[in-house]
């Protein structure tokens, strides 16, 4: 049996919606974030990571999101939700993939860690702090995620997918980052963005697996 370790709030919840839109079953192990929103260490004892999500199936232990995926359509996909090995959706598929977690969520991670410093520094620290924050966001940060939204609405203009015609596991990678900047930033006038993910958020499998994670506030 497949078991999904998966923190509440968390990325993790992807993994479920994958497991969903293939009607595999599996078992939901739940572990609840600190007040620091760190995982508790008990996910560390499953993997030295400690990070969440992690699968487990019988003696083997993955760890890493997109991992899980290739891992579970390898193993139980029977090639759904992959395009057609070579062609150009399948490179694209492949960039959205491993883009998701290696491109496109290191930004938008720093941007939220930034924006606790200054709240959680001594007060003479504060104004120095917001200050350098504000500098990096400005400079770095700030282009750095309008390129990546534009990528996103560019890619999804076509077909409202990310990697061809059809709904695809790349589309259940990007639905992470999407949410993240949804819930506390916004697309700005790229509407092809809103539309994926009101249509993602309408796709049974994905309130289902709604049902099954827990408290997630990015839907
Ligand atoms: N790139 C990794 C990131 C894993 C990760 O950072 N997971 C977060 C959940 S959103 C986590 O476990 N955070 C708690 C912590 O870092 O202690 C993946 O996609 O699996």
């Amino acid at each position: 049996m497949i078991v999904i370790h998966h923190l509440n709030n968390s990325r993790s919840q992807r993994v479920l919606w994958l497991l969903e839109e293939l009607g595999l079953p599996y078992e939901v192990k739940r572990y609840e974030r600190l007040k620091t929103m760190q995982a508790p260490p008990e996910l560390k004892a499953v993997h030295p990571l400690g990070k969440s999500p992690i699968l487990t199936e019988g003696e083997r232990t993955i760890a890493e999101t997109g991992a899980i995926v290739t891992y579970i359509l390898e193993t139980h996909g029977a090639g759904r939700l992959v395009p057609e090995r070579g062609t150009p959706d399948y490179w694209d598929y492949q960039h959205f993939l491993h883009y998701a977690e290696g491109s496109a969520m290191p930004p938008l991670f720093l941007k939220l860690i930034l924006s606790r410093m200054p709240q959680e520094a001594p007060f003479f620290a504060k104004p120095i702090l917001k200050a350098a924050v504000k500098a990096v966001n400005e400079r770095l940060l700030g282009p750095q995620l309008e390129t990546h939204l534009d990528h996103w609405d560019r890619s999804l203009a076509a077909t409202g997918w990310f990697a061809g015609a059809d709904f695809s596991a790349a589309d259940v990678m990007m639905s992470f980052p999407l949410e993240a900047v949804g819930s506390r930033l916004g697309f700005g006038l790229r509407s092809n963005i809103p539309a994926f993910l009101a249509r993602i958020h309408a796709r049974p499998a994905y309130r289902e697996a709604l049902s099954r994670g827990g408290p997630y506030a990015y839907a």
